[in-house]
């Protein structure tokens, strides 16, 4: 199979506590114009790799759809984002970045003899303890890319482009994104590994989605409920409110989604499917950190645009000092105690 082939020709990375990397994916970088989906974003992206990930001392790296080939010339893009790609040149000069590419910037996909700026990875493979990582864009996972794989260069260039054939291939579908996502929890947990992907653009940590967190705290209070003296029983009513309000209005935005765990009681989901979300989200920049042991689900915001973290959850966020760029904490967790979930679970 495809993913184990994936698994073993990657090379191994081995990490301790001292390391700390962020993976950021599907920046789909185009030519800094009004059609591109990069620019909003773009600032605060930037900002939080020079001020922050660069200066802290992380590992770069960037999984995959990074530049929008699709639709532009690979020097289009480097000219138009030449102050971003310097920022990645400061990581790579450091020995701190790896490119994974995607099916959006695989070098396959649109000019083979293309001068590479930096090393390209399929996939990378980070060993924890002996337990492993691995980390690729996701794209792997879909049928019709396995199915069509040496065609798709050709398609790509002279059927999709002319006839402008739209996202023939991003995972924006529901039922695909829960087709390559229930892929990899399989694949995920017969090999007891961690995996982390981008590609579908929506954020997934221990192999739970927003909405799936979001049900397994009500479930988490309604067993509360029976449990506390009476006087307590109000607040855990409006909490549960609350987080129902919650799942609503995300519902309300993004339609219902399929889950990984849904299938299953949330208590015996198997922790090991990841994903980085997007550099391209409306409410801000996702990104994987992996710090002393722990991994992490963060989110970058523009305070003029995301105030409610701040708000809600001050502990949790940091402002990046003299700017309206903020980082916030959405999950985290010890990789040990993932890894022991994973083994015994499965
Ligand atoms: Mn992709």
């Amino acid at each position: 199979m495809l993913l184990d082939q994936l698994c073993k020709k990657t090379s191994e990375i081995p990490i301790d506590d001292s390391q700390k990397l962020v993976i950021f994916s599907d920046l789909h970088m185009g030519k800094r114009n009004s059609s591109d989906d990069f620019l909003p974003n773009a600032q605060l992206f930037m900002t939080a790799l020079r001020e922050y990930y660069l200066k802290k001392g992380y590992t770069l790296v960037l999984n995959g759809d990074v530049e929008e080939l699709h639709k532009h010339a690979l020097h289009t893009i480097r000219e138009s984002w030449e102050d971003v790609y310097r920022v990645f040149d400061e990581f790579y000069e450091d020995g701190r970045l790896y490119k994974i590419y995607g099916n959006h910037d695989s070098k396959l996909f649109s000019f083979p003899d293309l001068p590479m700026r930096y090393p390209l990875y399929e996939s990378i493979r980070l060993t924890y303890k002996e337990k492993t990582l691995l980390i690729f864009h996701g794209h792997q996972l879909s049928f019709y890319y396995q199915k069509f794989n040496d065609l798709m260069g050709l398609i790509l260039r002279y059927v999709a482009k002319p006839l402008r054939i739209k996202n023939y291939s991003v995972a924006h579908d529901k039922r695909k994104k829960y087709v390559i996502e229930r892929r990899l929890y399989e694949f995920a947990k017969e090999n007891g590994i961690v995996a982390i992907i981008g590609h579908t653009h929506r954020p997934l940590f221990e192999s739970m989605s927003k909405v799936d967190t979001l049900n397994y705290e009500i479930e988490t209070q309604l067993r509360r409920y029976h449990k506390v003296k009476k006087s307590e029983r109000p607040e855990i009513e409006d909490k549960i409110h609350e987080l129902k309000g919650e799942i609503e209005r995300h519902e309300q935005r993004r339609g219902k989604e399929l889950s990984i765990s849904r299938l299953y009681s949330n208590a015996t989901v198997v922790p090991c499917v990841f994903n980085s979300g997007t550099v391209l989200g409306k409410r801000g920049v996702t990104g994987i950190e992996i710090r002393g042991g722990r991994i992490a689900l963060v989110q970058w915001f523009d305070k003029n645009v995301g105030k409610k973290y701040i708000r809600e959850d001050r502990k949790n966020t940091i402002n990046l000092e003299g700017t309206d760029f903020y980082r916030t904490t959405l999950k985290s967790d010890d990789l040990d105690y993932i890894f022991t979930r994973i083994r015994l679970l499965t």
